[in-house]
């Protein structure tokens, strides 16, 4: 049997950690061998709800689950942790405008990188999903100074699913036949999901589709699903935000299949002229637990405007923040 390992959840009363905790407690994430303590933290109100959701875990007897500790203290919630997938952030309230939305998050992931930095493992892997997921990664990195920024990443997993049956749909084919997809830059509105490099069944998309498709139909549809989910649900996406959560951790933990790669959102180190700095989504491949950006992609005129203004977005709400970053 090995070590179980701790992770930790944040906004684990939250509906995509309903849908997350219990795959995560299966060994959907870290394998069938892999036994885990969950460390779930909430803010004060919400314990009593997660205490249920804690009870109902209890009830699945799970075997790979050793241990779960509910707790409103962030330094308790990262101690030792393995793996960190922060969900819970603030939502956009009514009249509230982008700038206090950034803030309002900087100051509950500038709390959380800081109690990382105090008491978690030095090899944490950290997902962030709650939105703004890249800056909010950003500012837990920049308070987090005795790890290494690459511990830190945000999840486009959910936008490279999307994209993956979207083409597969449109092509005619299944999404395990789809590979080489990309999307860079921001989880939101500018991200830019590439189809340039990607292949189905081994061609080129780009041959298999009208580039008016491509421009007019494919990427708005990536990037505007969140919206079209909360049309159509009248609740934000839960289940499949939980899957993407599952599948970028068990790929970096466990590899990116050979010849194919995925998007992570992960600390710019200049890579394709994106600055330094940022956590920007790139094609990335995994190998033992290490992530590596995919180098020499040519990138065309259409493709780098695309990249800039996902970088801009990005670079602006860093700078929103600047005056709270260490
Ligand atoms: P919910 O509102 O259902 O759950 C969020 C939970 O976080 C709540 O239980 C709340 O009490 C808790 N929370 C708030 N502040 C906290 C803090 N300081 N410490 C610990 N817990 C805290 O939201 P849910 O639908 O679960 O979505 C969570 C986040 O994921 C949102 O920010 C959402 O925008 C984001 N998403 C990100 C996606 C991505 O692809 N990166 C896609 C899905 C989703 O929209």
């Amino acid at each position: 049997m090995k070590t179980p390992v701790r992770v930790t959840v944040t906004g684990a009363a939250g509906q995509i950690s309903y849908a997350l905790l219990f795959r995560i407690a299966s060994g959907a994430m870290l394998g069938n061998d892999q036994p885990v303590i969950l460390q779930l933290l909430e803010i004060t109100p919400a314990l009593d709800a997660l205490k249920g959701v804690a009870m109902e875990l209890d009830d699945c007897a799970f075997p790979l689950l050793q241990e779960i500790v509910c707790t409103d203290d962030a330094e308790v919630a990262f101690k030792d942790s393995d793996y960190a997938l922060l969900v819970g952030a603030r939502p956009r309230g009514p009249g509230m405008e982008r700038k206090d939305l950034l803030e309002a998050n900087a100051a509950i992931f500038s709390a959380q990188g800081k109690a990382m930095d105090k008491t978690a493992s030095r090899d944490i892997k950290v997902l962030v999903v709650g939105n703004p997921a890249n800056t909010n990664s950003l500012i837990a990195q920049r308070n987090a100074p005795s790890l290494d920024p690459r511990n830190f990443t945000a999840m486009t997993r959910l936008d490279h699913n999307r994209s993956l049956t979207q083409l597969a749909q449109k092509t005619g084919s299944s999404s395990d036949k789809v590979t080489q997809m990309t999307i860079w830059g921001n989880h939101s509105a500018t991200q830019y999901p590439d189809l340039h490099n990607t292949l189905v069944d081994g061609k080129n998309a780009m041959e298999l589709i009208e580039q008016n498709w491509y421009a007019e139909e494919f990427i708005p549809t990536v990037q505007q699903r969140g919206a079209a989910i909360i049309k159509a649900r009248g609740l934000s996406s839960a289940a499949s935000a939980a899957n993407a959560a599952i599948d970028h951790m068990r790929t970096w933990a466990m590899g990116t299949p050979e010849g194919d790669w995925t998007s992570m959102g992960v600390y710019s180190d200049g890579s394709y002229g994106i600055q330094e700095g940022l956590i920007y989504s790139f094609p990335v491949t995994c190998t033992d637990g290490d992530w590596a950006i995919v180098q020499g992609l040519e990138i065309n005129d259409f493709s780098r405007e695309k990249m800039t203004a996902t970088e801009t977005e990005l670079a602006e709400e860093r700078d929103a923040v600047a005056h709270l970053l260490p």
